[in-house]
């Protein structure tokens, strides 16, 4: 279909005051605000509800979250089965060292619950509460932003394209979303390539530690991370470009083992390796996250390195955010929350941005093509002595490492 034939063949579809596009846990956890609220929204999701609920990626929630969750009433599933967590081991060339950061800083452990599992959790609220969600349906634009009625075009699941017209639109959808494509030219986006790729492995297998294992070898880092009782998280250092299938599930095994030291500190419970992704580790912000009646969430918002497991974090406070304030204005009457968004949400943007770019400085000594290798090396020797020596750095990490 030509653009002109696709424009000529638009119908409208319903209505709501919000329309949300993306069913992750950005704009799961705003469509159930919204609903409890009587807030009338739709989720645009471009996948299928199959899809949406089985895609494994975050696990470790921290403490804000899980208030945001129960203060939602959204905290039943991960109440029952989520674990809580508060233990990181070092592995280094000088020995390991557990920093049980639970008793450290504020005090707090992270819950351990996979990301799909809540999804999956916030998906069946909203739809048991009435909600309305179009899947396989592909936002391709946001039009009329600067206007009281901004449309999103969507095509919808038989393949036609349909025009939802809302009060006010809610970009969930990742940082490839038809949201930061909708932004007027000159919105900045910072952008920033730490040079560094992981090969991110989801391990059908139980937790190999009791712990978080941070491990760092001259062949690259390697990290082990528990999902649930028989699924892991390991992360691989690679050379950007490494293609994911390029390695076999041996070979990965044993890299992690000699990475990970297993030889002196316990062996690793082996599996299948059920899936597999290169991430380039990347950051970046839009700054401002509203354009009129748009609204950036979640990775949309800013994207974030997984070294610090910051990510699902932030889309769930950012979207508290948002639908606290959608509501004021919506039923109270009161914009001055959407007034407000962009600069209540990047603080904690850029706070969590800046511990996450300190966690890859403590795991990696970045290439830098006119600097002494040695030096950076020897720099991130330092710096993780400092973490293993100083009480006050314990706390620092700690405070940074659950907070948000
Ligand atoms: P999501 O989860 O990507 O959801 C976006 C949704 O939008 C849909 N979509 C569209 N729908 C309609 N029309 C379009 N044009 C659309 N374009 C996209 C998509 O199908 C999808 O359903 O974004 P959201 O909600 O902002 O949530 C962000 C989190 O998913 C992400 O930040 C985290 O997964 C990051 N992350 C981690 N975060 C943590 O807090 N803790 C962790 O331990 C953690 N581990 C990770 C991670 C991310 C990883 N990857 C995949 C980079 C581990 C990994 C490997």
């Amino acid at each position: 279909m030509t653009e002109s034939e696709y424009a000529g063949a638009l119908r409208d579809a319903d209505a709501a005051d919000v329309v949300i596009v993306g069913a992750g846990p950005a704009g799961l956890v705003l469509g159930n605000i919204l609903l409890s609220h009587g807030v009338d929204c739709v989720v645009l999701e471009r996948a299928d509800r199959d899809a949406v609920e089985n895609r494994a990626r975050a696990g470790f929630l921290v403490p804000h979250t899980v208030r945001v969750l129960e203060r939602n009433g959204l905290d039943a599933g991960l109440r029952r089965r989520g674990r809580e967590h508060g233990v990181c081991e070092f592995r280094t060339e000088d020995g390991r060292f557990r920093l049980d950061y639970r008793r450290l800083g504020l005090g707090e452990p992270h819950t351990v619950y996979p990301q799909h599992d809540l999804v999956a959790d916030l998906l069946g609220l909203y739809l048991d509460a009435g909600g309305r969600v179009r899947f396989g349906t592909e936002a391709v634009a946001v039009s009329d932003a600067d206007g009281p009625t901004p449309a999103v075009t969507a095509r919808e699941a038989d393949g036609r394209p349909a025009r939802h017209r809302a009060r006010y639109v809610a970009a969930c959808d990742g940082r490839h979303g038809v949201g930061r494509r909708s932004l007027p030219p000159g919105t900045a986006r910072h952008h920033h390539d730490h040079g560094v790729s992981w090969l991110g492995l989801l391990a059908e297998a139980p937790p190999s530690l009791d712990a978080v294992g941070y491990a760092i070898h001259p062949r690259g880092f390697a990290g082990h991370m528990a999902r649930s009782a028989d699924l892991t998280r390991y992360y691989l250092q690679c050379a950007p470009g490494t293609r994911a299938d390029a390695w076999s599930d041996d070979r990965i095994w044993d890299e992690l083992a000699l990475r990970m030291r297993a030889s002196a500190y316990g062996p690793l419970v082996r599996g299948p390796i059920a899936q597999r992704a290169v991430v380039d580790l990347e950051s970046d912000v839009i700054e401002p996250l509203r354009h009129g009646s748009l609204f950036l969430v979640g990775d949309a918002a800013a994207l974030i390195s997984p070294s610090a497991a910051k990510g699902a974090n932030l889309a769930v406070l950012e979207a508290e955010i948002l639908g606290r304030a959608l509501v004021d204005a919506l039923v109270h009457g009161d914009p001055g929350g959407l007034d407000r968004y962009s600069e209540r949400c990047l603080p904690h943007i850029w706070r969590a941005q800046e511990f996450s770019r300190w966690m890859i400085r403590l795991l990696h000594a970045l290439p830098d093509p006119d600097g002494d290798p040695l030096f950076r090396e020897r720099l991130r020797q330092a710096r993780i002595a400092g973490l293993r020596d100083f009480a006050s750095a314990q706390h620092w990490f700690a405070e940074n490492y659950t907070g948000i």
